[in-house]
């Protein structure tokens, strides 16, 4: 194990007490799962007891404390539907400080939350189709648990967040500025670019037109955001809610399945591992689509398949523009890691193009058994 840093103990200890949290901090660990904000599991002593201690990204959130507003009410509002559900399930939970606040807000850039561990088993990836199933079902059900919620009550935190046309205009930009001179070390990626924009644009167009909805969405939905329970695999709560805002089911079904369906990781350089797995993404589908069947639109439904390839292409495109403007939005561990997640995701994409029909025909199979 690593030794622990000074600085960072002095950090959280002082955290903590801003929290009032019983006991004294033993010990932490760092979570690295996360390319926005810094993670850390908190022990303490004399009571035993861990806490999952976050610092906010106030360069990715401009307004921390808007999203913890909308955290407290996605929350509360699950929860009370919890409580009268038969078996009271374990909700999401954020400390308090002395002035009644769910944050603690030490200096800029100082953005601080601490919120209740789960004892609960966690997925980077999976080959087990149970496995996609249960988190489609995780996140199947929060879809469902909002879907009557009143989204003009939440903060748009980050306007635009998956308008892909919006998102291309500003890639284009970039590209024209070239700021760094970067942009002739990636010209086929800016050409893959150009060359999907029609489709990636799409999902956009429906929604521009009228023909599928917004709703209340997670918008961030890899399979390391749900969190197991250890003795029945079943999910026990959805996590990472700062992206919470109103969207399309279609985003959330495809950035899971562009995450967890990937035979490799999201940032793997061997591209030959790369492949989009239609078994997984069955198994995802099947449990989404069993939980939000009654919900959602044939016409949303129409657009799952869709949602995959947009957000895979649109995700690629995010972290080339951040290379190209010198990677200050993801955290990246080496020199052209963006670059490499750009070229595994458009990988990824150009084998969900292979087998679009067949993901169309999962998508409305399932739905047809279930309706
Ligand atoms: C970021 O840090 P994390 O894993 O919660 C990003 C998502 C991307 C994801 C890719 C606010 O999420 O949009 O899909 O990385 N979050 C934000 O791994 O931009
Ligand atoms: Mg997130």
């Amino acid at each position: 194990m690593k030794p622990l840093d000074a600085d960072v103990l002095k950090t959280l200890s002082e955290v903590g007490e801003k929290f009032r949290l019983a006991g004294e901090l033993e010990s932490y660990e760092l979570i690295t799962h996360g390319n926005i904000n810094t993670t850390y599991c908190v022990k303490y002593k004399n009571p035993d007891k861990r806490y999952i201690f976050q610092r906010v990204n106030t360069y990715v959130f401009h307004e921390p404390v808007e999203i913890m507003k909308n955290i407290d009410l996605v929350t509360e509002h699950i929860r009370a539907k919890n409580k009268t559900a038969a078996s009271v399930l374990p909700a999401l939970h954020y400390h308090h400080t002395a002035d009644g606040h769910n944050y603690w807000f030490g200096s800029k850039d100082n953005f601080w939350r601490v919120s209740n561990n789960f004892e609960a088993l966690t997925y980077q990836g999976s080959s087990d189709p149970e496995v996609l199933r249960q988190a489609g079902r995780a996140f199947g059900e929060f879809q469902k648990n909002l879907s009557d919620f009143d989204a003009t009550l939440l903060h748009d935190t980050i306007p635009n967040f998956h308008n892909t046309k919006k998102r291309l205009e500003g890639f284009f930009e970039n590209v024209e500025k070239d700021e760094l001179g970067r942009v002739k070390e990636v010209l086929p990626e800016i050409e893959f670019v150009r060359s999907h924009r029609e489709i990636a644009e799409r999902l956009t167009n429906l929604l521009e037109a009228g023909k599928i909805p917004t709703r209340v969405t997670h918008n961030d939905t890899k399979i390391n955001n749900v969190l197991f329970n250890k003795e029945t695999g079943e999910p026990l709560v959805v996590i990472d809610l700062d992206t919470v805002m109103p969207g399309l089911p279609a985003h959330d079904f495809g950035d899971a399945v562009r995450f967890a369906a990937n035979t490799a990781a999201e940032d793997e350089k061997d591209l030959s591992k790369v492949s989009f797995d239609l078994d997984l993404y069955r198994g995802f589908a099947e449990g989404f689509i069993s939980e939000t069947a009654g919900i959602l639109t044939d016409e949303e439904i129409d657009t799952m398949a869709l949602g995959a390839l947009t957000i895979a292409i649109e995700l690629g495109m995010r972290f080339l523009d951040d290379y190209i403007t010198g990677d200050k939005y993801f955290k990246t561990h080496y020199e052209g890691h963006n670059l490499v997640r750009t070229r595994c995701q458009f990988a990824l994409a150009a084998d969900m193009e292979k087998k679009f029909d067949e993901m169309n025909k999962i998508v409305h199979d399932t739905a047809r058994t279930i309706k």
